[in-house]
C-alpha cells in the first residue's frame, strides 16, 4: 500500500477514511486534523493557557506532543494514584511523563495522592462504599477534583484530556444503554465551565480511533507505558469497547458514525438541557470551593473527611 500524498510505502492505513499514509505524512496529518477539531468545537485558542492531564499512556502523551507541536501554550499535570499492581504502575507512568516533559523542556505539575491526602486510591476507596469492589469510582472522583483544583489554582483557561474515539463511543454506548439523561446532555468534545469553581474541559482527540493515537505515539517515538492500570480489567468501559470493536470489524467506521451522529443529533436539539437536573442543583462546596450537586460539602471533601476519621480510629 502506498502513501496517498507522496507515493512512498505507507506506514499506516485507515480503512474508514480510505486513507493510507507514510510515517512523515501521518505525523503531519494527525496534528492537522486535531487542529480542525479544536476549531470546529471552539475548544481553545493560542492565547489561552492549557493544562493537559497526562497519565503516561499513549493518548495523553500524544495529545501533549501534538498541542506542543501546533504551538499551543500547554503544560502537563500528572496525578500519582499510588497504584502498584506488581508492575509499579504509578511509578512507571510518572517516569514516562517526566521523560516526555524533560525531553521537550515542558512544565509538568505532579500531584501525588498518597503524599497529599495520606492514602492511595485503593485505601481511599476502602473508606467508602463507592469503592467496595473496585477503586475506579473513587479514582475518577479524585482525578476530576485534583485536575480542576490545579487548573484553577495555577490559572489555566482549559483542561484537556486524551480521551479518544474508542473511549467516547464506549461511554456513549454505556450512557445510552442506561438512558442517563444528564450524562447524555453533557457528553461532548467541550464541557464549558458553566459556573465559578469549574474549569472548561476539552477532548481534542475525541474523533480519533485508539489505533490512530497509538500509531502516532509509535511513529513519533514517544515512550509511553504499555500496561493498563491493573484495576482496568473487567470494567464496564472495557466490556463496551469489546462490543464496539466487534461491530467495527464487521463495518469499519461504526464507532465514528455512532459518535458523530450523536453529536449532530444533540446539536439539533434532541437532548434538552432541561434533561440535566444537575445544572439546577449546582452550588459551591464550602470547604474546597468547587461546584457540586451534593448537599453541603462536595463528595470529594466528604470522602477525605471520612478517610481521615477512619485513619484516626486506626491509630487510636
Ligand atoms: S486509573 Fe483509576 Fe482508571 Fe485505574 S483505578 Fe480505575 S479509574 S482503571 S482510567
Ligand atoms: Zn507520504
Ligand atoms: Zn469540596
Amino acid at each position: 500500500m502506498k502513501c496517498r500524498k507522496c507515493g512512498e510505502k505507507a506506514a499506516f492505513n485507515m480503512p474508514h477514511h480510505k486513507l493510507a499514509l507514510c510515517r512523515e505524512h501521518y505525523l503531519e496529518w494527525l496534528p492537522e486534523q486535531t487542529e480542525r477539531t479544536i476549531h470546529k468545537y471552539q475548544m481553545f485558542t493560542r492565547r489561552e493557557r492549557i493544562l493537559a492531564a497526562v497519565s503516561g499512556g499513549k493518548d495523553s502523551l500524544s495529545l501533549w506532543d501534538i498541542l506542543w507541536r501546533l504551538g499551543y501554550s500547554v503544560d502537563g499535570l500528572y496525578i500519582g494514584l499510588g497504584i502498584d499492581g506488581g508492575i509499579q504502575y504509578s511509578d512507571e507512568s510518572r517516569r514516562m511523563c517526566e521523560i516526555f516533559a524533560g525531553e521537550r523542556g515542558l512544565k509538568l505539575h505532579v500531584v501525588d495522592i498518597p503524599q497529599t491526602y495520606g492514602r492511595n486510591i485503593a485505601q481511599l476507596a476502602d473508606a467508602t462504599l463507592r469503592g467496595a469492589k473496585k477503586p475506579c469510582a473513587v479514582c475518577g472522583l479524585t482525578k476530576r477534583h485534583v485536575m480542576n483544583r490545579i487548573a484553577r489554582e495555577a490559572g489555566y483557561d482549559v483542561l484537556v484530556t486524551g480521551h479518544n474515539l474508542d473511549d467516547e463511543a464506549a461511554t456513549l454506548l454505556s450512557n445510552t444503554m442506561n438512558w442517563i439523561p444528564g450524562y447524555l446532555v453533557r457528553q461532548g468534545p467541550v464541557l464549558e465551565a458553566g459556573r465559578p469553581g469549574l474549569v472548561r474541559k476539552a477532548k481534542p482527540l475525541c474523533r480519533f480511533y485508539e489505533r490512530e493515537t497509538a500509531a502516532y505515539a509509535l511513529l513519533r517515538g514517544i515512550e509511553y507505558i504499555y500496561d493498563e492500570c491493573p484495576y482496568a480489567e473487567g470494567t464496564k468501559s472495557i466490556y463496551f469497547k469489546e462490543i464496539l470493536n466487534k461491530m467495527e470489524a464487521d463495518k469499519p467506521g461504526t464507532k465514528l458514525n455512532f459518535y458523530i451522529s450523536y453529536l449532530t443529533a444533540k446539536n439539533n436539539g434532541l437532548f434538552s438541557s432541561q434533561a440535566d437536573p444537575e445544572l439546577e442543583m449546582l452550588h459551591n462546596c464550602p470547604t474546597c470551593g468547587q461546584a457540586t450537586t451534593a448537599p453541603g460539602e462536595c463528595t470529594f471533601c466528604r470522602l477525605i473527611s471520612k478517610s481521615s476519621s477512619n485513619l484516626e480510629n486506626e491509630r487510636c
